[in-house]
């Protein structure tokens, strides 16, 4: 599933939009172990590991991980299918909801952070809202897309 040609071709049609902006992405020591890692906090409390595509992360993986995650790390393969979207929704074939493509190796916290001016910065989906317990599903894309 995690290496289909629909994956391919989702990922084409959406290009290479969607770079990580906003909160801090960095390398880690940790190195690539073949899965997408998220935590219910920042890098702190429950944590989930997917090897594979998961449209639905209220699925018994893991246990309900559906708009809970608070922190990411891809630590895929760069295989030529290193990159992840994730999505708002489980749905990302019918074109609703948001998606964000999270590059191979990267690893951020989703949580705001204070920024100057009294205002807080937070990474969001290509739509503006919040990643921050709002990711419900993501499938592996080709290395680049992001
Ligand atoms: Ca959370
Ligand atoms: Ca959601």
């Amino acid at each position: 599933m995690r290496k289909s040609i629909l994956a391919g071709l989702v990922a084409a049609a959406i290009g290479g939009g969607g770079l990580l902006t906003g909160s801090a992405s960095a390398q880690t020591a940790a190195g690539p172990d073949g899965n997408l890692w998220a935590w219910t906090g920042s890098f702190t409390g429950a944590s989930c590991a997917w090897s594979g595509d998961d449209l639905s992360w209220s699925s018994t993986h893991c246990g309900n991980f559906n708009n809970k995650a608070s922190s990411l790390h891809n630590r895929g393969f760069d295989d030529g299918w290193g990159d992840v979207i994730v999505y708002d929704n489980g749905a990302p074939d019918t074109g609703s909801g948001g998606w964000r493509c999270i590059p191979n190796g990267s690893r951020f916290s989703l949580k705001p952070v204070s920024v100057p001016g009294g205002n807080t910065s937070y990474p969001t989906f290509n739509d503006g809202s919040r990643l921050d317990d709002d990711i419900s599903g993501h499938r592996w894309v080709r290395s680049s897309t992001c």
